[in-house]
């Protein structure tokens, strides 16, 4: 397949308050893709398979307490630690469809009341998503789907002060998308926004890295 041998794939990040679909759609994407004849992977952050991953996921169903800027950092080594594998996929031409990235982890330990500079820090130098989604829905919306679990952050006042850090950390890279719209139409627009992004990264657009 031509597509593949001659570029690199795109990395493709999908971000939004609990609630707002990011794995509905992350589904969704990839078996469009795939079926479109693309190599695609759908990934998430946090990883909770390896070490790292298994302290934030104890943290994160209220297991274990974690100083916030401890566990603020083992988000971010959860990312370190997948790096030199995502860059190599993209490079083979992979597309990666990422459920969560750097934006989750600045938006939310920001929020706690960190210094959103100090919690970008640990992120410099990680790849930059060629193209983020944004699942925009308001927090009330989003808690009226299902209502939250029971993990640590799925409280609505919380997620109110973490979409005000989304807002802050939105850049060139980012399509905003209404999440409130049926799951067909958030789909379409996705899928146009995606399709665009690899072509882009096929015609020679280089890797770079956050912030
Ligand atoms: N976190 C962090 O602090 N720092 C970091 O660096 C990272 C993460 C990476 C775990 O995330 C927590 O870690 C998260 C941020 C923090 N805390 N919070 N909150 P997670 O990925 O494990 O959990 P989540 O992202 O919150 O996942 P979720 O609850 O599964 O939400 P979702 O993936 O966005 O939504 P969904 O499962 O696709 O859909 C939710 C429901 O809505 C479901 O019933 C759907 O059928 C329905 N739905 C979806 N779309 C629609 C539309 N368009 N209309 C109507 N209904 C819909």
């Amino acid at each position: 397949n031509d597509r593949e041998n001659c570029s690199r794939g795109a990395l493709i990040v999908v971000e939004g308050l609990d609630r707002s679909g990011k794995t509905s759609q992350s589904c969704k994407l990839l078996s469009y893709l795939d079926g479109q004849g693309y190599s695609v992977e759908s990934w998430r952050f946090p990883d909770r398979s390896t070490c790292v991953g298994e302290m934030i996921s104890s943290y994160l169903t209220n297991k274990s307490q974690l100083d916030d800027r401890t566990i603020h950092l083992l988000f971010s080594a959860n990312r370190w630690e997948k790096r030199s594998l995502m860059e190599s996929k993209l490079k083979k031409g992979i597309t990666l469809i990422v459920d969560r990235y750097s934006y989750s982890g600045v938006a939310f330990s920001s929020a706690k009341g960190l210094d959103i500079e100090w919690c970008k820090a640990p992120e410099i130098g990680l790849l930059a998503p060629d193209l983020v989604l944004y699942l925009d829905i308001p927090s009330e919306k989003a808690a009226e789907r299902g209502g939250y679990g029971g993990e640590r952050y799925e409280q609505l006042e919380f997620q109110k002060e973490v979409a005000k850090r989304y807002q802050i950390l939105q850049d060139t890279s980012w399509k905003i998308i209404d999440a409130c719209l049926p799951i067909e139409d958030v789909e379409k627009q996705m899928k146009e926004l995606v399709v665009d992004s690899i072509v882009t990264c096929q015609k020679g657009k280089p890797l770079s890295q956050l912030w």
